[in-house]
């Protein structure tokens, strides 16, 4: 077995986005790509000397192959120890529990997370630290400047391992575990939830249909929820992972998970359905005929965490990304705990947790999550779930409209525009963002906007700044409109407006969603000129 030090010409730098480095599938099949930001990685990271690395990723396609690329590096890199899932399947939460449990240094996770896979799909590939969660835009920043420079990439010269079945094996000086990807998340399951309750939940006959979307949520779902708490067998659908995810898009959403939503929908519905994405950090819920908004889920976790046992001594604080509704704000001023305000993408909670701040998050993009890990988390979000309604006896609607009932609706919606064009979605936000000065106090088509500003975050941990992290308008009784392009596509630019109504009406509780929020869809028009710069005349999906 041979170090080799193979020369490599300039390559133009890969900027991770909102949530690592995504790119077509076709793009990490490019010679020396992938090792590039490998090599970068290891150069911004203190030694490896005596440490240890998690690796593993959702599975999709050329998972495979880059698992074993990374392995070679990384004992060229010389870690003591590498802990890489069976068959290089990890999700993205368990990479997270691993980590924290294994005291590694930290990890590599392989996925595009909601986006598509296949032959032609998207493949994905970040780093998480020590606490568990994705790197800060410190270290982001300098791998990417690290992959302008980058002229040697370091890896040994080996076969394959064989990483299909459990085992111990050397590489140069290091050695790598093969581990069961299941074990150590469900460990940490055990601990926040009461299975004892959700066991009788089941017994009672409760029924529950969780689709893993053929995404890597599948062998958790089965494993905790059909082996470990009684859940009768198809209670998981979709529940083998897929290299392309049988072709569909590995985003729970009301569009992508269509089917879920037409079972939900049925006279003979089960009592809760639950979908999740690719690498099993998402949630949706949904009740009988009733779709559950992930902001509103996030506020029903925290109004009711003392009755699951992980969090029955309270929470210390709760925070949200900046476009998630202000649901969540209204039970934390409730409960008398602070809550913390965001820039979208996991890694803007990691500081708050560490240093004990918060103790539930969530964004809403269908991702919630807690302190027990450093990542969102998909299946523990069902867990909760799933603890509330046994030891509650109530429904998953009813829930909601107790929060509703007790604070008001925050009526929501994202809009979004995929696949416009990178020049025209940059032109549109810089017209937004030269309106603003001139926008606080005005009044347009009868609605006053009473503030507008283009969101910055001072951590308040670290003190560390980011700017630019979307334009937003507050209007009056608190309704909102945000406006920011994605940072997680990989052809052309999306456009993400977020619509925000309060109504404490309970008579316009169940008034449609989207002609509640037309006015505000005429305001952002108005201001934004969406169709001019999109060319669309409607949003691609509205969530
Ligand atoms: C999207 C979501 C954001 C989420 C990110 C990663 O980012 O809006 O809330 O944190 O995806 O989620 P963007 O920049 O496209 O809006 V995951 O499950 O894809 O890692
Ligand atoms: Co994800």
């Amino acid at each position: 077995m041979r170090l080799v030090t193979i020369p490599t010409s300039p390559f133009e730098g890969q900027r991770p986005g909102t949530s690592g480095l995504r790119k077509k599938v076709t793009v990490f099949q490019q010679p020396f790509y992938l090792e590039n930001f490998v090599q970068a990685l290891f150069d911004v990271l203190p030694s490896a000397h005596g440490q240890t690395l998690v690796v593993g990723g959702d599975g999709r396609y050329h998972n495979r192959i880059a698992v074993q690329v990374i392995l070679r590096m990384a004992a060229a890199r010389g870690y003591a120890r590498i802990l890489v899932g069976r068959g290089g399947i990890l999700s993205t939460p368990a990479v997270s529990a691993i980590i924290r449990r294994r005291r590694a240094m930290g990890g590599i996770v392989l996925s595009a997370s909601h986006n598509p896979g296949g032959p032609e799909g998207d493949f994905g590939i970040k780093y998480n630290i020590a606490n568990g969660g994705p790197a800060p835009e410190k270290i982001t920043e300098a791998i990417y400047a690290r992959t302008l420079e980058v002229r040697e990439i370091h890896m040994l010269d080996s076969a394959d391992l064989p990483l299909d079945e459990l085992g111990s094996h050397r590489l140069h000086f290091t050695t790598i575990e093969v581990v069961d990807p299941v074990a150590d998340y469900a460990e940490v399951m055990r601990s926040l939830f009461d299975f004892e309750a959700i066991r009788a939940l089941f017994a009672r006959g409760f029924r529950l249909r969780f689709d893993a979307m053929s995404a890597v949520a599948g062998p958790y779902a089965h494993s905790l929820l059909e082996h470990e708490l009684g859940a009768p067998a198809g209670t998981v659908v979709n529940g083998t992972p897929l290299e392309d995810f049988g072709g569909l898009h590995p985003d729970p959403n009301p569009v992508n998970a269509v089917d879920l939503i037409r079972c939900m929908q049925a006279a003979d519905a089960p009592d809760m359905g639950a979908a999740s994405d690719g690498d099993a950090d998402r949630n949706m819920i949904v009740g009988r005929g009733f779709v559950v908004s992930p902001s509103d889920s996030l506020a029903v976790l925290a109004a009711h965490a003392t009755l699951v046992p992980g969090y029955r001594a309270g929470l210390s604080g709760v925070a949200r990304s900046m476009p998630t509704s202000t649901a969540i704000d209204r039970v934390a001023q409730k409960l008398g705990i602070p809550c913390f305000e965001t820039p979208t993408g996991w890694k803007f909670f990691g500081n708050l947790l560490d240093a004990g701040k918060v103790t539930l998050c969530g964004e809403e993009s269908y991702g919630t999550g807690s302190s027990h890990i450093r990542e969102k988390d998909g299946l523990w979000a069902v867990l909760f779930w799933l603890n509330l309604l046994a030891v509650s006896g109530k429904s998953v609607e009813g829930l909601v409209r107790e929060l509703w009932r007790e604070h008001g609706r925050c009526v929501y919606s994202r809009h979004d525009y995929e696949g416009i064009s990178g020049d025209r979605a940059e032109n549109l936000m810089r017209e937004l963002r030269a309106q603003l000065p001139s926008m606080p106090g005005a009044s347009l088509l009868g609605q006053r906007i009473v503030a507008a500003d283009d969101f910055a975050y001072a951590d308040p941990v670290d003190g560390s700044l980011s700017v630019a992290q979307g334009v937003r308008l507050e209007l009056q009784d608190r309704a909102r409109i945000v406006f920011r392009l994605s940072g997680t596509g990989t052809s052309g630019a999306t456009l993400r407006i977020y619509l925000e109504r309060h109504e404490t009406d309970l008579h316009r509780h169940d008034l449609p969603v989207q002609q509640v929020l037309a006015p505000l869809v005429a305001l952002a028009e108005r201001v934004a000129r969406v169709r001019h710069w999109t060319g669309m005349a409607e949003p691609s999906v509205m969530t």
